[in-house]
């Protein structure tokens, strides 16, 4: 069922909370991976607050559907993510990567509750993910496997012989993201390592290969929807998106891939997201 103009609201409202959560992290952490924690953010709102078959009353619960972020320098942005799902207390952001805190800038899946997998090592969620899909269809359970890539990630082998296993496997029960945000570390994508046609890429390698508008929640809920109804085979969902996404002075920008707030900067960053979310909500 597509999303209703109510629950689009209200993920819009979540996603505008919690891209505020990562600009008052990173300020009070002194530099994160911000840029990219902003254009993922859209697709993990979706996922966190609608799809996921989660507890986080629960969070080893053996049914539960996983998620794995892959590109774990987006951390920031996924602890933000599952402080607003109630994993924990948000207040424990402000230590974030500081000494002593559970939070280091790539999550502990053995210190933060919601983390299935310790990532930032780019290119093994993937294979984590195959893993996981493969350990569902042996023990004849029912959760499904999210995993959610970067664009620049793709550079690494270890994903397409991740993607061969799942097409080999079958995996309809795995869904892959990317947040093709078109900037890796130091540049635009193409400049670097061609990438394109991703969505053939999957292809060939056996996988369904949907590409939407990774901040359009109507975009994301069909295609996840349409990702759990594919039979057979597993479902890529290459998301266009915008790295630093609702932040002026960061959106496009490659030197934001990681950077500090001082609060002039941190203040901008505040007033652009809201002056967006305003507009948009009218
Ligand atoms: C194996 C490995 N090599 C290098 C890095 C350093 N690194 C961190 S983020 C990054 C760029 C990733 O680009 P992308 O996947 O497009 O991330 P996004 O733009 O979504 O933040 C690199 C090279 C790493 N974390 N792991």
């Amino acid at each position: 069922m597509p999303l209703t103009p109510e629950e689009i609201s209200e993920l819009t409202q979540i996603s505008w909370d919690i891209r505020k959560t990562i600009i008052e992290t990173t300020f009070t952490c002194g530099g994160s991976h911000i840029g990219g924690s902003l254009s993922q953010t859209d697709v993990l709102v979706a996922l966190y607050f609608k799809y996921l078959n989660i507890d986080p009353a629960r969070p080893d619960w053996a049914d539960r559907d996983r998620f794995i972020l892959s590109k774990g320098h987006g951390g920031v942005g996924w602890a933000s993510v599952l402080a607003a799902r109630g994993y924990f207390d948000k207040a424990l952001l402000k230590d974030f990567n500081k000494t002593g805190s559970p939070f280091g800038m790539h999550l502990d899946s053995l210190k933060v509750k919601g983390c299935d997998a310790s990532t930032g090592s780019l290119g093994h969620g993937l294979a984590i993910g195959v893993g996981l899909a493969v350990g569902a269809k042996l023990q004849k359970k029912n959760y499904r496997t999210y995993v959610m890539m970067g664009d620049g990630e793709l550079c690494e082998g270890t994903i397409w012989e991740a993607a061969i296993l799942a097409g080999h496997h079958r995996l309809d029960n795995l869904t892959a993201f990317v947040d093709r945000n078109g900037l890796m570390i130091d540049g635009p994508t193409e400049k670097i390592t061609t990438l394109e046609p991703i969505d053939e890429k999957f292809r060939a390698f056996g996988w369904e290969a949907l590409t939407i508008d990774g901040h359009d929640f109507a975009a994301i809920g069909s295609a996840v929807e349409q990702a759990q109804s594919v039979s057979g085979k597993p479902c890529a969902i290459i998301c266009k998106t915008v790295k630093g996404k609702c932040v002026g002075l960061m959106e496009g920008q490659a030197q934001w891939h990681y950077g500090g707030l001082n609060s002039d900067l941190r203040d901008e960053a505040l007033k652009s997201v809201d002056t967006y979310y305003r507009a948009l909500l009218g």
